[in-house]
């Protein structure tokens, strides 16, 4: 084992402080696909094992007893997983078979499981090991600059080929492609594009749709690299370039989203960049008309909501969604603006996180008489109905919150 996960471990451990408990970290079973006999989804160990342990091995379980310090159990590779798979044994930790005896050893200890199959839970040691997990070390920052280079790479095949009549899938490959040339593992998530109308869905499946002039490319895709996860977002013109519409908007959150970036920095409230995000895309709309509210009140009615409705990100690197939610002693997310952000968290030195606003024009939010109703006074309707084409613009870039300026990952990708 690598120096860096005995530093983990020390912290860790140091972290929870406990006596007179035992600690059990489950690497979390393979998914077999419903009936599709031996055929199983791509197996990733939960973020907490690997964190702690550099390994990705499904059923094993990293344990703690205070005074003893750590112990690894690993099921026993049998022949058949060598002939089959061609796993071979690890030669380190106990056969996973050992661990009942090692449990009964300690039966007047209290145990805490935490990974695989009891995320949620609002143990105190969850809590304490997500915020030791929090700020990334060298090694994964290391991991993470290959995911970003092979996301570069991707994009740069993207912008390589848009042409006309494209597909989303046929781009989708490419980007794919790309990755994998480039040292990916794996994508990070399911690769988003989205063309015109589509791009106004945020999780998009790329599908047959072909690009047609006028309409924006929007990819939202990242590589993986041994479990690291980029995660970017770019909203390109389409063949004839942006129309003028669509240049105000994309110069509009162009501009928002590298203030946002530019404000990530330790002590930082999350909630602070997703409402610097709101206020300045809300100041931008009434610019531009479409907003009658100014934008404190765009964001206290939430009708900012309508053309924002995600958070501003989340925190990235061992997994999309690596470690995000609520800083220490607090209770549930809470809401900002008309969402719930995926972090309820005050930033600190070596957090990476993604800043992803967006803008955009959906119908069924934009369209409904409830929602018109409800902000009558807060939209200026019949100018949004001149702006109303459907489609979606975002821009997200993987910011390093550093002891000075923030460290942007993925400037180099074009935007
Ligand atoms: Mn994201």
């Amino acid at each position: 084992m690598e120096p860096i996960f005995e530093t983990r471990r020390v912290r860790t451990a140091a972290t929870w402080g406990i006596h007179d408990e035992l600690v059990l970290i489950h690497a979390g079973g393979q998914l077999g696909r419903p009936g599709m006999q031996d055929q199983c989804y791509p197996y990733r160990a939960h973020p907490h094992f690997r964190w702690l342990t550099g390994l990705s091995v499904r059923d094993a379980v990293l344990a703690f007893d205070p005074s003893e310090g750590w112990t690894e159990f690993f099921p026993t590779i049998t022949p058949m997983d060598t002939v089959w798979e061609g796993l071979l044994p690890l030669n380190r930790g106990r056969a996973l078979s050992e661990l009942p005896a090692w449990l009964e050893k300690r039966q007047d200890k209290t145990i805490t499981h935490l990974g695989a199959g009891h995320d949620q839970t609002t143990s105190l040691l969850e809590q304490r090991l997500l915020e030791a997990r929090r700020p990334k070390d060298e090694a994964e920052l290391l991991l993470m600059y290959k995911a970003v280079t092979a996301t570069a790479a991707g994009f740069a095949a993207a912008r390589d080929i848009l042409r006309d009549g494209l597909t989303e899938r046929e781009l989708q490959i490419e980007i794919e492609t790309a990755f994998a040339r480039n040292g990916a593992t794996g994508v990070a998530y399911d690769t988003i594009v989205g063309f015109g109308p589509t791009s106004a869905i945020f999780h998009a499946e790329p599908g047959s749709r072909a690009l047609k002039l006028g309409e924006q490319v929007l990819i939202d895709a990242g590589a993986e690299v041994e479990g690291y996860c980029a995660d970017v977002t770019r909203t390109l013109p389409g063949p004839g370039g942006f129309t003028s519409q669509q240049a105000e908007i994309y110069a509009l959150l162009d501009r928002v989203e590298r203030a946002c970036c530019d404000a990530c920095r330790p002590g930082v409230e999350w909630h602070e960049i997703h409402r610097m995000a709101a206020r300045g895309i809300a100041a931008g709309l009434r610019e531009l008309g479409i907003l009658r509210a100014t934008p404190e009140e765009a964001l206290e009615t939430e009708a900012i909501a309508l053309f924002f409705p995600h958070g501003v990100g989340h925190l990235v690197g061992l997994g999309v969604r690596d470690a995000s939610g609520v800083g220490p002693g607090r209770g549930e997310k809470r809401r900002c603006c008309g969402v719930t952000p995926r972090c309820d968290l005050a930033l600190e030195p070596g957090f990476l996180v993604t800043v992803e606003p967006g803008i955009y024009f959906i119908p069924t939010l934009l369209n409904d008489p409830v929602n018109r109703e409800r902000f009558a006074a807060q939209v200026d309707w019949p100018t949004l109905d001149k702006w109303l084409v459907p489609g979606g613009f975002r821009i997200e870039d993987d910011i390093l919150v550093s002891d000075s300026e923030p460290i942007n990952l993925t400037a180099e990708i074009p935007r």
